[in-house]
C-alpha cells in the first residue's frame, strides 16, 4: 500500500469531493468495509471527449476488459482485474472515489514517462561527486504540472495506437522542450540533432502509478523509459523550455529526498541505481 497513498487522501482533483476515508487496513478489497460508501464521481467535462469513454451501460460501449480493444489496450500491467456489476475495479484496492473522476478511461488509463538523465558535471567537464559519498551525481529532467504544481516526469497519457516509447519521447519533446511550438524546420532540425538520442530507451518501470486522480474504477498506469546522455554532448547540454502542460523545467540532482509528484520518485531511483552500477563497470 506504500502505492496507494496519493489517491487516498484528502479532495479529489478539480473538485470538492471528499475521498471517503480508507484506513489502511482497509485498501485491500479483501477486507470487509462495510460502512464504505464512497461518492460516485466523474467529471462532467469529459464527457464526449475523443479521448473518454463513454458511460458504462451506454448503448454501444462494449469495452473488452482485460484485451486490447480496437487501438486502446485495456490490460492492466497488474495482472487480470476484476469487473464488478459492470464495472473494474482498481487493482490495488479502495481509494475512497467510485465513477472515473477526471480519467478519461474505465480501468487503466495508460500513460508514458521519460526519464532523461546525465551526469552532473563541473565547469572543467568533469563528472562531480556527492561531497558525503564520493559517489558521480545524476541529474533529471523534470517539469512543473500545471495543475497540481507538483515536479514531475515530463510524461503524458498513450495516444490510441501509439507505440509507447513513442509517447514517451512525443511527451518530453512537449513537454520539455515546447516541440508544439515550433515550425516545421525547427522540428526537422531537432530530430537531426536527437534522433539517435531517443532511439535509446531503457525500460525501466512499468505498473500502477499512485495518482491523485485515481478512482475505484480508473486509474493511471504507466511505462519508463530512460534516455541517458553519458557524455553530456547530446540532450545534457540542450536549452530547456518548458511546454503544453508544463509550467517549469529543469534538470534536477537525483537525491534520497528528492520529492516528485505520484510515484515518480520510485521510477527515478531505480534508474538511479542503475545508472551508478553501469558507472563503476
Ligand atoms: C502520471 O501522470 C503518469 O506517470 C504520467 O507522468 C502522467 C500522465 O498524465 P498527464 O501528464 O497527461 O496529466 O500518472
Ligand atoms: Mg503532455
Ligand atoms: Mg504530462
Amino acid at each position: 500500500i506504500t502505492t496507494h497513498i496519493q489517491c487516498r487522501g484528502g479532495l479529489y482533483p478539480r473538485s470538492n469531493i471528499k475521498r471517503f476515508p480508507v484506513p489502511d487496513d482497509k485498501v485491500s478489497w479483501s477486507s470487509e468495509y462495510k460502512e464504505y460508501q464512497p461518492h460516485n464521481h466523474t467529471a462532467s467535462s469529459i464527457h464526449g471527449q475523443p479521448w473518454a469513454d463513454p458511460n458504462i451501460g451506454d448503448p454501444g460501449f462494449k469495452p473488452q476488459w482485460n484485451k486490447v480493444d480496437g487501438n486502446v489496450s485495456r490490460i492492466s500491467y497488474m495482472g487480470q482485474y476484476n469487473i464488478v456489476n459492470g464495472y473494474p475495479q482498481n487493482p490495488i484496492g479502495r481509494t475512497g472515489i467510485i465513477g472515473r473522476g477526471v480519467l478519461g478511461r474505465w480501468g487503466p488509463n495508460h500513460a508514458a514517462d521519460p526519464v532523461v538523465t546525465r551526469w552532473k558535471r563541473l565547469e572543467n567537464g568533469e563528472v562531480e561527486k556527492d561531497q558525503f559519498n564520493n559517489k558521480p551525481i545524476l541529474q533529471c529532467v523534470v517539469v512543473k504540472r500545471r495543475d497540481t504544481g507538483d515536479w514531475a516526469l515530463p510524461g503524458g497519457m498513450v495516444d490510441p495506437g501509439e507505440k509507447l516509447s513513442a509517447t514517451a519521447i512525443r511527451e518530453f519533446q512537449e513537454e520539455a522542450m515546447n516541440s508544439l511550438e515550433l515550425g516545421e524546420d525547427e522540428k526537422l532540425a531537432l530530430n537531426e540533432r536527437f534522433g539517435k538520442f531517443f532511439q535509446e530507451g531503457d525500460e525501466v518501470f512499468k505498473g500502477y502509478i499512485d495518482d491523485r486522480r485515481n478512482t475505484d474504477n480508473a486509474w493511471m498506469e504507466s511505462i519508463a523509459y530512460n534516455f541517458h546522455d553519458d557524455n553530456g554532448s547530446t540532450v545534457g547540454a540542450l536549452k530547456l523550455n518548458a511546454g503544453d502542460d508544463a509550467v517549469g523545467v529543469r534538470w534536477v540532482d537525483i537525491t534520497p529526498d528528492l520529492q516528485l509528484y505520484a510515484s515518480h520518485k520510485d521510477i527515478v531511483m531505480v534508474v538511479f541505481n542503475k545508472r551508478l552500477s553501469n558507472f563503476y563497470q
